[in-house]
């Protein structure tokens, strides 16, 4: 369960950010107002929201998922590997402080976005990626492991229609992982997800494949019947999100918060 979320109000700038997809330019009274939607859906799931202010020297700090790692016990500060991005952990630490006695840190030269860690029950899957690089991962995984959690990493760097992990994989609870296609096809992941059952996402609609699991419902994108439908099917409870401005910036459901 979970009872608080933090997110961050898109800036006037969000356009400025990263992007690799070429789906035009976010119209900004719209990314607003999908970024209030979002906040009302986490609200109705029960969750108790910090909602901080624009920041306009990070056109991408509405991601605030990249940030930071948020365990019950301990929460880790992550160490973006965009350099336009770096400056996002120390604007959103004192907020995580104000939630965590306990924050640990990836030092140079690892590397750590939040996008590509994806929590599943006692285990976590550990993208390696553009943005995550094996030192980041080893010093994550050894955090993890002392804190009694088993990490394993996949590594993503062939697969260029994602930038995250979590922009193809998502545990959504009840021992079930959504996988896009490419992933839930490729011989070397099939090990790490042979523990799990999978539900498999279209090449169609792959961007749906980063979902969220809040409390008793699965936050996902809107546009994905089918993904929608088999959710229903297996008796999970959807909530469907407008996400359409955010995707042009290569940015998904689970990226808007951290959930705790
Ligand atoms: C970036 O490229 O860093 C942002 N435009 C999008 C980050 C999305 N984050 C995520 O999926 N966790």
């Amino acid at each position: 369960m979970f009872t608080k979320a933090i997110l961050r109000i898109p800036g006037s700038n969000f356009a400025d950010g990263l992007t690799t997809v070429e789906l035009g330019t976010p119209h900004l009274d719209e990314v607003l107002a999908q970024h209030a939607h979002y906040c009302d859906a986490l609200r109705e799931c029960g969750l108790e929201l910090t909602i901080l202010a624009p920041d306009l020297r990070h056109p991408d700090s509405t991601f605030v998922e990249d940030a930071a790692i948020l365990t019950p016990q301990v929460a880790i500060l992550t160490r973006p590997g965009a350099a336009s991005r770096l400056g996002e952990v120390a604007a959103i630490r004192p907020t995580v402080e104000n939630f965590y006695s306990r924050t640990l840190a990836i030092d140079p030269p690892g590397t750590v976005d939040g996008g590509d860690i994806c929590e599943a029950e006692d285990h976590f899957f550990i993208g390696i990626s553009q943005r995550t690089n094996r030192e980041g991962a080893r010093q994550l995984a050894a955090y993890l492991n002392s804190l009694g959690y088993t990490a394993s990493t996949i590594d993503i760097r062939s697969m260029t229609s994602i930038l995250h992990l979590k922009s193809g994989i998502s545990y959504i609870g009840d021992d079930t992982l959504v996988v896009m296609e490419e992933m839930a096809e490729n011989s070397q992941f099939n090990s790490e997800f042979a523990r799990f059952n999978l539900i498999r996402v279209s090449s169609a609609e792959s961007y749906a494949a980063n979902c969220v699991r809040v409390n008793d419902r699965v936050l996902i994108a809107e546009g994905f019947p089918h993904l929608r439908d088999e959710l229903i099917a297996r008796g999970f409870n959807p909530l469907v999100l407008n996400m359409s401005e955010f995707q042009k910036m290569d940015g998904g459901l689970s990226c808007l918060s951290l959930r705790f």
